[in-house]
Protein backbone atom coordinates (compact mmCIF):
# COMPACT_ATOMS: atom_id res chain seq x y z
CA UNK A 1 0.00 0.00 0.00
CA UNK A 2 1.62 3.46 -0.90
CA UNK A 3 0.21 6.68 0.13
CA UNK A 4 0.89 10.12 -0.70
CA UNK A 5 1.21 11.52 2.30
CA UNK A 6 3.01 10.40 4.92
CA UNK A 7 4.99 6.68 4.44
CA UNK A 8 4.94 3.32 6.69
CA UNK A 9 7.94 0.84 6.94
CA UNK A 10 8.06 -1.72 9.46
CA UNK A 11 11.25 -3.12 10.74
CA UNK A 12 10.65 -6.42 12.61
CA UNK A 13 7.85 -5.61 15.21
CA UNK A 14 8.07 -1.95 15.12
CA UNK A 15 6.61 -0.44 12.55
CA UNK A 16 7.21 3.91 11.77
CA UNK A 17 4.78 5.93 10.03
CA UNK A 18 5.91 9.05 9.06
CA UNK A 19 3.18 12.26 8.41
CA UNK A 20 4.87 13.53 5.39
CA UNK A 21 3.61 17.07 4.58
CA UNK A 22 6.65 19.05 5.46
CA UNK A 23 5.77 22.43 2.96
CA UNK A 24 2.64 22.44 5.39
CA UNK A 25 4.45 21.62 8.49
CA UNK A 26 3.15 18.10 8.32
CA UNK A 27 -0.94 19.61 8.79
CA UNK A 28 -3.66 17.29 8.62
CA UNK A 29 -5.59 17.66 6.06
CA UNK A 30 -8.52 15.24 4.80
CA UNK A 31 -6.51 13.16 2.72
CA UNK A 32 -3.42 12.78 5.53
CA UNK A 33 -5.91 11.82 8.03
CA UNK A 34 -7.60 9.41 5.51
CA UNK A 35 -4.42 7.56 5.07
CA UNK A 36 -3.46 8.04 8.74
CA UNK A 37 -6.44 5.58 9.23
CA UNK A 38 -5.16 3.23 6.90
CA UNK A 39 -1.39 2.54 8.17
CA UNK A 40 -3.18 2.61 11.36
CA UNK A 41 -5.56 -0.06 10.39
CA UNK A 42 -2.63 -2.02 9.09
CA UNK A 43 -0.93 -1.54 11.71
CA UNK A 44 -3.54 -3.26 14.01
CA UNK A 45 -4.58 -6.25 11.97
CA UNK A 46 -0.60 -7.44 11.67
CA UNK A 47 0.20 -9.62 14.38
CA UNK A 48 3.30 -9.27 13.86
CA UNK A 49 3.60 -5.48 14.39
CA UNK A 50 3.88 -5.31 18.32
CA UNK A 51 4.82 -1.11 18.96
CA UNK A 52 4.11 1.94 16.16
CA UNK A 53 6.24 4.83 16.54
CA UNK A 54 4.71 7.69 15.04
CA UNK A 55 6.87 10.53 13.61
CA UNK A 56 6.77 13.97 11.31
CA UNK A 57 9.19 14.38 8.56
CA UNK A 58 11.95 17.01 8.39
CA UNK A 59 12.92 18.66 10.89
CA UNK A 60 10.97 21.09 11.79
CA UNK A 61 7.62 19.66 12.54
CA UNK A 62 5.66 16.51 14.09
CA UNK A 63 2.36 17.90 12.77
CA UNK A 64 1.69 21.80 12.98
CA UNK A 65 -2.10 21.25 13.49
CA UNK A 66 -5.32 20.44 11.67
CA UNK A 67 -4.92 22.26 7.44
CA UNK A 68 -5.84 25.43 8.50
CA UNK A 69 -6.78 25.94 4.74
CA UNK A 70 -9.29 22.89 5.37
CA UNK A 71 -10.77 25.04 8.35
CA UNK A 72 -11.80 28.12 6.28
CA UNK A 73 -15.00 26.64 4.66
CA UNK A 74 -16.23 24.66 7.31
CA UNK A 75 -20.07 25.65 8.65
CA UNK A 76 -21.17 24.37 11.96
CA UNK A 77 -22.34 21.06 10.92
CA UNK A 78 -19.50 20.58 8.78
CA UNK A 79 -17.28 21.66 11.55
CA UNK A 80 -19.28 18.47 14.01
CA UNK A 81 -18.32 16.29 11.63
CA UNK A 82 -14.73 16.99 11.00
CA UNK A 83 -14.27 16.96 14.62
CA UNK A 84 -16.10 13.30 14.96
CA UNK A 85 -13.90 11.97 12.32
CA UNK A 86 -10.74 13.02 13.85
CA UNK A 87 -12.31 11.98 17.45
CA UNK A 88 -12.69 8.61 16.02
CA UNK A 89 -9.19 7.95 14.33
CA UNK A 90 -7.95 9.48 17.77
CA UNK A 91 -9.61 7.28 19.87
CA UNK A 92 -8.69 4.77 17.71
CA UNK A 93 -4.86 4.94 18.08
CA UNK A 94 -5.48 5.12 21.79
CA UNK A 95 -7.03 2.25 21.26
CA UNK A 96 -4.43 -0.14 19.36
CA UNK A 97 -3.80 -2.37 21.68
CA UNK A 98 -0.52 -2.14 20.95
CA UNK A 99 2.06 0.82 22.30
CA UNK A 100 2.05 3.80 19.86
CA UNK A 101 4.86 6.16 20.57
CA UNK A 102 4.93 10.24 19.54
CA UNK A 103 8.39 10.71 18.20
CA UNK A 104 7.81 14.71 18.63
CA UNK A 105 10.56 16.07 16.38
CA UNK A 106 9.23 19.86 16.36
CA UNK A 107 6.01 21.81 16.39
CA UNK A 108 3.47 19.94 17.31
CA UNK A 109 0.13 22.25 17.37
CA UNK A 110 -3.47 22.14 17.64
CA UNK A 111 -4.39 18.83 15.92
CA UNK A 112 -0.69 17.94 16.13
CA UNK A 113 -0.21 18.47 19.76
CA UNK A 114 -3.86 16.36 20.00
CA UNK A 115 -2.73 13.55 17.83
CA UNK A 116 0.48 13.22 20.40
CA UNK A 117 -1.85 12.92 23.33
CA UNK A 118 -3.57 10.02 21.79
CA UNK A 119 -0.30 8.06 21.63
CA UNK A 120 0.76 5.82 24.53
CA UNK A 121 3.86 7.99 25.16
CA UNK A 122 5.65 11.14 24.07
CA UNK A 123 9.02 11.61 23.22
CA UNK A 124 10.03 14.85 22.11
CA UNK A 125 13.30 16.46 20.51
CA UNK A 126 15.02 19.50 22.30
CA UNK A 127 13.82 21.65 19.24
CA UNK A 128 10.25 20.54 19.60
CA UNK A 129 7.20 22.71 20.84
CA UNK A 130 3.99 22.02 21.66
CA UNK A 131 0.22 23.96 22.16
CA UNK A 132 -2.84 23.96 21.64
CA UNK A 133 -3.48 27.59 19.98
CA UNK A 134 -6.75 26.78 18.69
CA UNK A 135 -7.97 29.90 20.65
CA UNK A 136 -5.84 32.46 17.97
CA UNK A 137 -8.24 31.37 15.25
CA UNK A 138 -11.48 31.75 17.53
CA UNK A 139 -12.12 27.86 17.57
CA UNK A 140 -11.16 25.04 20.95
CA UNK A 141 -9.16 21.88 20.21
CA UNK A 142 -11.89 19.94 18.46
CA UNK A 143 -10.12 16.24 18.64
CA UNK A 144 -10.00 15.54 22.05
CA UNK A 145 -7.32 18.74 23.36
CA UNK A 146 -9.58 19.55 25.73
CA UNK A 147 -10.42 16.03 27.35
CA UNK A 148 -6.75 14.38 26.75
CA UNK A 149 -4.50 17.46 28.34
CA UNK A 150 -6.25 17.67 30.88
CA UNK A 151 -6.07 14.31 32.08
CA UNK A 152 -2.35 14.15 31.09
CA UNK A 153 -0.99 17.32 32.94
CA UNK A 154 -4.34 18.22 35.17
CA UNK A 155 -6.99 20.91 35.41
CA UNK A 156 -4.70 24.12 35.90
CA UNK A 157 -1.60 23.98 33.04
CA UNK A 158 -4.15 22.51 30.50
CA UNK A 159 -6.31 24.89 31.11
CA UNK A 160 -3.45 27.91 31.38
CA UNK A 161 -2.12 25.99 27.70
CA UNK A 162 -5.99 26.13 26.17
CA UNK A 163 -6.59 29.44 27.03
CA UNK A 164 -3.32 30.93 26.14
CA UNK A 165 -2.69 29.20 22.95
CA UNK A 166 0.57 29.70 23.84
CA UNK A 167 3.26 26.89 22.84
CA UNK A 168 5.75 25.20 25.26
CA UNK A 169 9.45 24.07 25.08
CA UNK A 170 10.59 20.93 25.09
CA UNK A 171 11.83 21.40 28.93
CA UNK A 172 8.82 23.27 30.01
CA UNK A 173 6.63 20.05 28.19
CA UNK A 174 8.93 17.32 30.12
CA UNK A 175 8.27 19.49 33.33
CA UNK A 176 5.03 19.60 33.26
CA UNK A 177 4.65 15.60 31.95
CA UNK A 178 3.35 16.77 28.37
CA UNK A 179 5.89 14.46 27.26
CA UNK A 180 8.39 11.47 29.04
CA UNK A 181 11.11 12.19 27.82
CA UNK A 182 13.17 15.15 25.94
CA UNK A 183 16.47 13.84 23.78
CA UNK A 184 18.75 15.61 21.31
CA UNK A 185 17.19 15.49 17.50
CA UNK A 186 19.50 12.60 16.54
CA UNK A 187 19.06 10.26 19.45
CA UNK A 188 15.05 10.75 18.76
CA UNK A 189 14.67 7.92 16.80
CA UNK A 190 16.93 5.70 17.97
CA UNK A 191 15.72 6.56 21.64
CA UNK A 192 11.79 5.47 20.44
CA UNK A 193 13.39 2.59 18.85
CA UNK A 194 14.80 1.06 21.82
CA UNK A 195 12.10 2.02 23.72
CA UNK A 196 9.91 -0.14 21.51
CA UNK A 197 12.30 -2.16 21.57
CA UNK A 198 11.56 -3.09 25.56
CA UNK A 199 8.00 -3.04 24.40
CA UNK A 200 8.40 -5.93 21.76
CA UNK A 201 10.51 -7.99 24.38
CA UNK A 202 7.59 -8.26 26.96
CA UNK A 203 4.04 -10.26 26.55
CA UNK A 204 2.06 -8.81 23.82
CA UNK A 205 -1.50 -9.64 25.66
CA UNK A 206 0.19 -8.23 28.92
CA UNK A 207 0.56 -4.92 26.85
CA UNK A 208 -2.92 -5.20 25.90
CA UNK A 209 -4.40 -5.53 28.86
CA UNK A 210 -2.60 -2.95 30.44
CA UNK A 211 -3.39 -0.18 27.59
CA UNK A 212 -7.06 -1.17 28.04
CA UNK A 213 -6.72 -1.64 31.76
CA UNK A 214 -5.32 1.89 32.56
CA UNK A 215 -7.68 3.47 29.57
CA UNK A 216 -10.37 2.23 30.58
CA UNK A 217 -9.83 2.91 34.28
CA UNK A 218 -8.73 6.75 33.89
CA UNK A 219 -12.70 6.98 33.43
CA UNK A 220 -14.51 4.97 35.77
CA UNK A 221 -14.25 5.34 39.71
CA UNK A 222 -11.37 3.79 41.39
CA UNK A 223 -13.29 0.80 42.72
CA UNK A 224 -14.48 0.06 38.99
CA UNK A 225 -11.48 0.69 37.25
CA UNK A 226 -9.83 -2.23 40.49
CA UNK A 227 -12.18 -4.66 39.57
CA UNK A 228 -11.44 -4.55 35.91
CA UNK A 229 -7.86 -4.63 36.83
CA UNK A 230 -8.91 -8.00 38.87
CA UNK A 231 -10.60 -9.43 35.98
CA UNK A 232 -8.27 -9.08 33.35
CA UNK A 233 -5.26 -9.72 35.30
CA UNK A 234 -7.00 -13.48 36.25
CA UNK A 235 -7.69 -13.71 32.35
CA UNK A 236 -3.95 -13.43 31.84
CA UNK A 237 -3.82 -16.39 33.92
CA UNK A 238 -5.57 -18.31 31.13
CA UNK A 239 -2.70 -17.48 28.60
CA UNK A 240 0.34 -19.15 27.44
CA UNK A 241 2.12 -16.53 27.49
CA UNK A 242 2.09 -15.90 31.51
CA UNK A 243 2.76 -19.44 32.04
CA UNK A 244 5.72 -19.10 29.80
CA UNK A 245 6.40 -15.73 31.56
CA UNK A 246 6.63 -17.49 35.14
CA UNK A 247 8.17 -20.44 34.02
CA UNK A 248 10.70 -18.65 32.41
CA UNK A 249 11.50 -16.61 35.37
CA UNK A 250 11.85 -19.50 37.90
CA UNK A 251 13.96 -21.48 34.94
CA UNK A 252 16.25 -18.69 34.98
CA UNK A 253 15.70 -18.46 31.20
CA UNK A 254 14.60 -15.69 28.55
CA UNK A 255 11.16 -16.00 28.02
CA UNK A 256 9.49 -16.73 24.63
CA UNK A 257 6.19 -14.96 24.50
CA UNK A 258 3.62 -16.32 21.52
CA UNK A 259 0.81 -13.73 21.99
CA UNK A 260 -1.13 -16.80 23.01
N1 LIG B 1 -2.18 24.31 8.21
C1 LIG B 1 -1.83 24.59 6.94
N2 LIG B 1 -0.62 25.06 6.59
C2 LIG B 1 0.26 25.29 7.57
C3 LIG B 1 -0.05 25.04 8.93
C4 LIG B 1 -1.35 24.51 9.23
N3 LIG B 1 -1.72 24.19 10.49
N4 LIG B 1 1.02 25.39 9.68
C5 LIG B 1 1.96 25.83 8.81
N5 LIG B 1 1.51 25.78 7.56
C6 LIG B 1 2.21 26.17 6.35
C7 LIG B 1 2.34 27.68 6.25
O1 LIG B 1 1.18 28.25 5.74
C8 LIG B 1 3.53 27.82 5.31
O2 LIG B 1 3.08 27.59 3.99
P1 LIG B 1 3.62 28.51 2.75
O3 LIG B 1 3.27 29.90 3.14
O4 LIG B 1 5.11 28.25 2.74
O5 LIG B 1 2.89 27.97 1.56
C9 LIG B 1 4.40 26.64 5.70
O6 LIG B 1 3.56 25.72 6.39
C10 LIG B 1 5.53 27.03 6.64
O7 LIG B 1 4.97 27.74 7.73
P2 LIG B 1 5.51 29.18 8.21
O8 LIG B 1 6.08 29.93 7.07
O9 LIG B 1 4.41 29.81 8.99
O10 LIG B 1 6.70 28.74 9.16
P3 LIG B 1 7.26 29.52 10.45
O11 LIG B 1 8.51 28.83 10.83
O12 LIG B 1 7.31 30.99 10.19
O13 LIG B 1 6.15 29.28 11.59
C11 LIG B 1 4.58 27.96 12.86
C12 LIG B 1 5.94 27.99 12.07
C13 LIG B 1 4.30 26.51 13.22
C14 LIG B 1 4.79 28.77 14.16
C15 LIG B 1 3.48 28.59 12.00
O14 LIG B 1 3.47 27.93 10.74
C16 LIG B 1 2.13 28.44 12.59
O15 LIG B 1 1.77 29.17 13.53
N6 LIG B 1 1.33 27.51 12.01
C17 LIG B 1 -0.04 27.33 12.43
C18 LIG B 1 -0.03 26.59 13.72
C19 LIG B 1 -1.43 26.41 14.20
O16 LIG B 1 -2.13 27.36 14.53
N7 LIG B 1 -1.77 25.16 14.28
C20 LIG B 1 -2.97 24.75 14.90
C21 LIG B 1 -3.98 24.79 13.89
S1 LIG B 1 -5.52 24.70 14.71
C22 LIG B 1 -11.60 21.23 14.37
C23 LIG B 1 -10.83 20.16 14.63
C24 LIG B 1 -9.54 20.32 14.94
C25 LIG B 1 -9.04 21.59 15.02
C26 LIG B 1 -9.83 22.66 14.78
C27 LIG B 1 -11.09 22.53 14.45
N8 LIG B 1 -12.93 21.10 13.98
C28 LIG B 1 -13.47 19.82 14.07
C29 LIG B 1 -13.56 22.09 13.21
C30 LIG B 1 -7.70 21.76 15.22
C31 LIG B 1 -7.21 22.94 14.85
C32 LIG B 1 -5.85 23.13 14.75
O17 LIG B 1 -5.05 22.22 14.67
Amino acid sequence: MSFQHLSSETDGAISTITIDRPKALNALNADTLNELEQAIDRAAGDDAVRVVILTGAGDKAFVAGADISELATLDPDGAAQVARRGQHLFRKIERLGKPVIAAINGFALGGGCELALSCSLRVASESARLGLPEVKLGVIPGYGGTQRLPRLVGRGVALELITTGEFVKADRALAIGLVNHVVAAEELLPFCRALAEKMVAVGPLAIRAALQSVDEGLDVPLDEGLAREARAFGALFGTADAREGIAAFLEKRAASFRGK
